[in-house]
């Protein structure tokens, strides 16, 4: 079976970046508090005091934006658009949504071996050595993590999937709401030409202006640009960012937020198993250079966590907070042990690939906590 013998053999060492967004953010917070307002037009609104009806529109619903009504305008050209619509207009509740906005992050952060949150309703996740860096199992990761977020919140969010941060920022916008856009590294030039400019992080309506009055207007176009060009125009840093961008180049790392760190080993067992014996060996092995990198670095942990790659293709992952900060290599070995022994009583299938993690760290040098807070 090809896709199978392709599951089981890394294809490329490229890394495969996720970026998650949420959908319609603010407004979809409103409308898993109050579920009523679902299917009519939901306007945010930043009011700004000054008379009645005077500020902006921070977001909406889909159902808002199919009238044009959208981030950035004026609450009054909202209410006109909608004039004859049942709509809901609501002012901006920041505090409520960045409540909701920490747990989805401490949850997304579990999915990946490096995250990086950038905004209150997006983050970058480096999935790569968890999908074994193959690009049809990061699909399947991807969706195993929008349905999680799903269940657990109520929330639909879209996600892409790229070899580094700006592909899969670009694919996360590309088909909202609510999709996963896969643009594995041969897809990447197909997938930037036909794009306007303004689509690369970093080109707003100063640059776009500049590079249309040379003709640039799609990324192809932006590609046939020398370097010097470029450079000349923009600088020699920003220059360079845009001739690499075009080309679908950015080496930039996913870089962790401390108060979202973690540690994690994962491997491909050499065939599927349900044999207790071996599993408890694996277990055991991983849990060994776990309690070595914590012993080394001086890091405590609060919560352990297990992620299974069942041989249906299944993905499935638990964790276990403790009452207290330990450094214990039995408090790894028996909980993950122990989690990964309930997962296999709620099912008769083997394991193909097996993985624990610490998190929750605190950093035993003192002064420094790198997890403040985590909200379960
Ligand atoms: P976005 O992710 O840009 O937009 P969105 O989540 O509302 O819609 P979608 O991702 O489905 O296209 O922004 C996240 C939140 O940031 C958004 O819900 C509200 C806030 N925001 C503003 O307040 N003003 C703005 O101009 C924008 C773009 C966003
Ligand atoms: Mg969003
Ligand atoms: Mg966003």
């Amino acid at each position: 079976m090809p896709f199978f013998k392709e599951l089981s053999a890394p294809v490329s060492s490229d890394r495969i970046i996720f970026h998650v967004d949420l959908d319609y953010f603010f407004a979809q917070c409103e409308e898993i508090r109050n579920p009523d307002i679902k299917g009519k037009p939901v306007i945010i609104c930043v009011y700004s005091g000054r008379s009645e009806n005077s500020g902006a529109v921070s977001t909406t619903n889909y159902e808002a934006r199919e009238y044009g009504v959208k981030s950035g305008i004026p609450i009054r050209d909202a209410q006109t658009y909608l004039k004859d619509v049942e709509s809901i207009f609501l002012p901006v509740d920041r505090e409520y949504y960045e409540a909701i906005s920490i747990r989805i992050m401490s949850t997304l952060k579990d999915f990946a071996i490096h995250f990086e949150n950038t905004s209150i309703d997006e983050a970058y996740l480096d999935v790569g050595k968890i999908v074994n860096y193959n690009y049809q199992t990061s699909e399947r990761y991807a969706l195993h993590i929008k349905n999680k977020i799903k269940i657990i919140y109520n929330l639909t969010c879209s996600i892409g999937i790229g070899p580094n941060k700006i592909i899969s920022k670009i694919a996360s916008n590309y088909k909202k709401p609510n999709a996963i856009t896969l643009i594995p590294p041969k897809k990447v030039i197909d997938f930037l030409n036909p794009l306007s400019i303004t689509k690369l992080p970093g080109i707003g309506t100063k640059y776009k202006n500049k590079l249309k009055k040379i003709e640039v207007n799609q990324i192809q176009d932006l590609r046939e640009v020398k370097i010097d060009t470029l450079q000349h125009m923009f600088g020699v840093k920003l220059g360079l960012y845009f001739y690499l961008a075009s080309r679908g180049i950015h080496n930039e790392k996913v870089i962790d937020n401390k108060k979202f760190e973690q540690i994690s080993r994962i491997i491909t067992l050499k065939e599927n198993t349900r044999d207790e014996k071996e599993i408890v060996n694996k277990i055991n092995g991983l849990s060994l250079e776990l309690y070595t990198r914590i012993q080394k670095e001086k890091i405590r942990y609060k919560s352990i966590g297990v992620i299974v790659f069942m041989d249906d293709l299944t993905i499935h992952t638990r964790s276990k907070t403790l009452d207290t900060y330990s450094d214990d290599f039995n408090n790894i070995f028996i909980n993950s042990k122990e989690l990964i022994k309930n997962l296999l009583n709620e099912t008769s299938l083997k394991i193909r690939r097996l993985g624990i993690k610490i998190f929750n760290l605190e950093d035993l040098h003192g002064q420094k906590t790198l997890l403040d807070f985590i909200n379960k």
